[in-house]
């Protein structure tokens, strides 16, 4: 079905029809609008912004792009097209018809994850809300603020499947969800790295990178749930998604090349001369990056989960890409894991593949991460430099599963906890490096101008040049 930009709620799911549904969401959208000009981006409700809006929710020309200040943004509620013949494609009703309603005893765990996934939407915004004030340039403004208003609408697409399919429960944890605020020490966010600060563009660029790509594996996972209106909406979700990832992915590549530039420029590879020239020295790079890395680790849940288990039995939550797979029952296959033992050394131990489901995930995305370094790499190689990015292990600095609290070193090996706490500020970005970020930040906001820090992108958005004017301010 086309979207209807008719209606007051921007809609491809023939919303009209259900007059209940639309009063309720109706109720909800003012709310909605007051969180996002307390919490939105702060102090750039009125400048005008070149914004890409969905049009169509097939893979061709989906958006069109047009100047908007960001409070008149459609936010709506857009599903990709139902295919009549789609089964259920994992776990113990593999092959029977996929749900167009809640079967009762899966609704509580259903909300549950439709929640969790939802939460995340405007936590992003908040953590984000004082970066226009620091952007490297329009362009890098405008990317920001795309980020921002999609993530709205990732949110109202959670908001809808509350209201729609969980009655007056839904209607409560819709309100909830512009309740909890990132970092709010009485009503935090509910996963532990959405109430981490953003405050600095490196850290942003990681977020995207890294944060925003686990929101990619989960949403692949709930893209494959038997509840066909989650795997509907998330599939298009995904379609917004891609552009988060180009602006982290991007982003680090400008910081790398702008850095190398100046080692260049120098006849230097000194961390101190290159942050005496304005620019990122890559030993810092590498700390963010293990930071990021490290906290989004920690989004997939524990190794060995019976949580994950009975989403994968029930159809709930699948692995990203199920189809890749040729076992899509898993009821018989083990997994092995390295766990610690207890006595500063690891031990081996076989669980149900079903248990295992948030660590194949986990396993998937640290395979996709690694792509970005390896391209990250080649331009630092290509440079002449032999200093290379690396992951750290996915055991350093957990703070969910078996390897959580566990002190260790960057490669995974354990260590004692006076090692752990004597080492950290070479690991992870120690408070003079965070200084020196935040001394980089100033906001650029001319038309054509870019901060030192960071190399231009290769070409602009939507064929227009670098240098148009992305953000008009009024
Ligand atoms: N922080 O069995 P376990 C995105 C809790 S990002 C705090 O290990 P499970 C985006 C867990 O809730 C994608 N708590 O975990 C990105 C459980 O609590 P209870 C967001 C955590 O349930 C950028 C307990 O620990 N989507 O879209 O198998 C910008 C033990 O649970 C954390 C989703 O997350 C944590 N990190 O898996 C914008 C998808 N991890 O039950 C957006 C929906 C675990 O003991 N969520 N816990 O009270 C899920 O599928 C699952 O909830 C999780 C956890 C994968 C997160």
């Amino acid at each position: 079905m086309s979207i209807n930009y008719q209606d007051r709620i921007p809609n491809n799911v023939d919303l009209g029809s259900n007059r209940t549904l639309q009063r309720a969401l109706e109720h909800w959208q003012p709310e909605f609008l007051k969180w996002w000009q307390d919490l939105g981006p702060r102090d750039f409700q009125v400048a005008n912004v070149y914004l890409r809006t969905a049009t169509s929710v097939d893979a061709k020309g989906w958006a069109t792009y047009g100047f908007v200040h960001m409070p008149d943004y459609r936010w709506g509620i857009f599903l990709a097209d139902r295919d009549p013949e789609r089964r259920i494609g994992f776990g113990d009703n593999y092959g029977q018809e996929v749900w167009q309603q809640i079967p009762g005893e899966f609704r509580a765990i259903l909300r549950r994850l439709i929640v969790t996934q939802g939460d995340t939407e405007p936590a992003s915004v908040e953590q984000q809300r004082m970066l226009g004030h620091t952007a490297p340039s329009l362009y890098d403004l405008r990317n920001l603020f795309q980020v921002n208003v999609e993530e709205g609408r990732h949110l109202w697409a959670m908001v809808y499947l509350l209201h729609a399919y969980f009655g007056r429960d839904g209607r409560e944890e819709a309100e909830e969800l512009l309740e909890r605020h990132s970092g709010d020490a009485n009503k935090p966010r509910i996963l532990g790295t959405f109430n981490e600060p953003i405050s600095d563009w490196l850290s942003f660029f990681m977020f995207t990178y890294f944060t925003d790509r686990d929101g990619k594996f989960q949403l692949k996972s709930l893209a494959e749930s038997s509840f066909d209106p989650l795997a509907r909406t998330c599939s298009f979700m995904l379609t917004e998604e891609a552009h988060h990832m180009f602006v982290g992915d991007t982003g680090i590549n400008r910081v790398v090349r702008r850095t190398l530039e100046v080692m260049k420029e120098l006849g230097t590879e000194d961390p101190l001369a290159v942050r005496n020239a304005g620019a990122i020295d890559l030993p810092t790079v590498q700390k963010y990056l293990n930071f990021w890395f490290s906290s989004s680790l920690d989004l997939f849940g524990s190794e060995t989960s019976s949580n994950a288990a009975s989403y994968f039995a029930n159809g709930l939550k699948g692995r990203p890409d199920e189809a890749q797979y040729e076992d899509h029952i898993a009821a018989e296959q083990a997994f092995t894991l390295e766990l610690p033992d207890g006595n500063g050394s690891t031990k081996t131990e076989q669980i149900p593949m079903r248990n295992a489901m948030n660590e194949v995930t986990r396993g998937s995305y640290v395979r996709d991460c690694e792509l970005g370094l390896k391209r990250w790499n080649r331009l630092i190689e290509k440079a002449g430099y032999s200093f290379r990015l690396s992951l750290p292990s996915t055991r350093f600095r957990r703070n969910i599963g078996s390897w959580a609290g566990v002190p260790t070193d960057l490669t995974g090996r354990p260590i004692l906890p006076e090692q752990f706490n004597s080492t950290i500020g070479e690991w992870l970005p120690s408070d003079s490096d965070r200084a020196y970020i935040m001394s980089l930040m100033h906001g650029v906001h001319e038309q054509g101008k870019m901060a030192a820090w960071i190399a231009p992108p290769d070409r602009g958005i939507n064929n227009n040049p670098v240098d148009y004017e992305y953000v008009k301010m009024h």
